[in-house]
């Protein structure tokens, strides 16, 4: 066997040892998901190898021929996701939800202005400005209150009116609670009326096609950036919602030639696809996540374990926030909980809430056949390893859970 196959070997081995790992645990990471077999199908295709570029908000102006059919695809995907969203525009060329975001950045602010923005998430602004380039940007951070885990509106509104941002970035890498987003543009709106909300939805941009979370452009966000595979359960990708016209011309400009050139077409069908799913079934499987992240906080609060958000009903999305301070080190518990095949990540925590977190969600598991009374079982085995317990006895209990969940619920077929 020459060299080049015992190589090609190597990576079939390590991609076979990965399936058949994570298919043995369970996923708690709060950013990924899985699609459908439909959008896995519709995902695999010959516009992997094509090139759609087109500049402006005409995608029917494409650069290369070839493009018929692609462009009518393209079209209906945003047929699809301005039906879902409620949104007259609607941009899929932005190859991330990061590269959303900083496109929304380059098309709505300038150099020299001020954006505040939150803390838990890309700081879009902040990592312009610290980057190579030096991007003249003045980032300030949002004030957060970390005991209602929420925007701090009250002191977000006093540095509005002292600051008068041109632009204020909220949404959140650990998203619990909808976050004020009438509020803020009312005092935007006030005290700089050529200024722009734009609202990061990535984390719960499911919830929100779901119609159980806050619908950000219809409370006042001037943008919305997220990407398409979070709860989505999208492929991996972004996208930009408006209802402005000159937004969206402007941040198509930001898009291409300066981000994306090529917009990796083959994720068109497949998101088309989710937005199909959504609009069938959106609503149960939202309120499915949302139950089951419930049900699972309120397991590891019985246990003794104590979370963000409490007395509010520990969250109103995917994600639950368990404080592990008096276990241990955050990134140690999530090493330990990944022995025994539960993957989850940690987080800081806001002052007043301590040091150490975990960042859980529940919208993979739900996907994959979760309901609300196996939140007690996914419950012990947490606390099995916040306590230091067998670990052998932890993991085969996790491995028989991972098992048991395994259908793809929430699909066109299924309804
Ligand atoms: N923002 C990262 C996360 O929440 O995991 C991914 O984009």
């Amino acid at each position: 066997m020459n060299t080049e196959t015992h190589k090609v070997q190597e990576i079939e081995s390590l991609l076979e040892k990965h399936n058949s790992f994570r298919e043995n645990c369970l996923n708690l990471i709060a950013s990924e998901n899985i699609p459908s077999p439909m959008v896995e199908r519709l995902l695999v295709e010959d516009l992997d190898r094509r090139y759609g570029n087109y500049s402006g908000i005409d995608l029917h102006r494409r650069s290369y021929q070839g493009n018929r059919f692609i462009a009518q695809i393209e079209e209906l995907a945003h047929q699809l996701a301005k039906q879902l969203f409620g949104a007259a525009y609607v941009d899929l060329r932005p190859l991330s939800g990061n590269i959303a975001g900083i496109a929304a950045i380059f098309a709505l602010g300038s150099p020299g202005d001020t954006v505040l923005e939150v803390d838990n998430g890309h700081r879009y602004a902040h990592k312009l400005a610290s980057s190579p380039l030096q991007v003249k940007l003045q980032s300030i951070r949002i004030p957060w209150d970390g005991a209602r885990y929420n925007i701090d509106l009250n002191q977000t509104i006093s540095l509005i009116q002292q600051h008068r941002p041109k632009l204020v970035i909220i949404g959140s890498g650990l998203f619990l609670f909808p976050q004020p987003v009438r509020e803020l543009k009312e005092t935007m709106r006030k005290y700089n009326p050529g200024s722009y909300l734009i609202y990061d939805a990535a984390h719960v941009m499911g919830l929100i096609a779901g119609k159980r979370f806050q619908s950000p452009l219809h409370e006042g966000a001037d943008v919305v950036i997220s990407s398409t595979h979070k709860t989505l359960a999208g492929p991996q990708g972004g996208m930009i919602l408006t209802n402005d016209r000159a937004i969206a011309e402007k941040i198509a400009s930001a898009i291409t030639p300066l981000l994306v050139a090529n917009h990796h077409l083959s994720r068109l069908p497949a998101l088309a696809g989710t937005f199909l799913e959504w609009l069938t079934c959106g609503e149960s499987h939202a309120s499915a996540i949302i139950d089951n992240a419930k049900a699972l906080a309120g397991a590891l609060h019985e246990r003794g374990v104590p979370l963000a958000g409490e007395g509010l009903g520990f969250t109103e999305s995917h994600t639950l926030l368990p404080i592990v301070d008096k276990f241990g080190e955050g990134k140690a518990i999530a090493d330990s909980l990944e022995a025994c095949h539960i993957i989850a990540g940690a987080s800081r925590l806001p002052a007043e809430l301590g040091t150490h977190g975990l960042r859980i969600g529940v919208q993979e598991v739900t996907r994959r056949g979760m309901i609300e009374t196996d939140a007690p079982e996914i419950a012990d085995c947490i606390v099995g390893v916040l306590h230091g317990r067998n670990h052998a006895d932890v993991k085969r209990r996790v491995i028989a859970l991972a098992k048991r969940f395994n259908q793809i619920r929430f699909t066109l077929e299924s309804t």
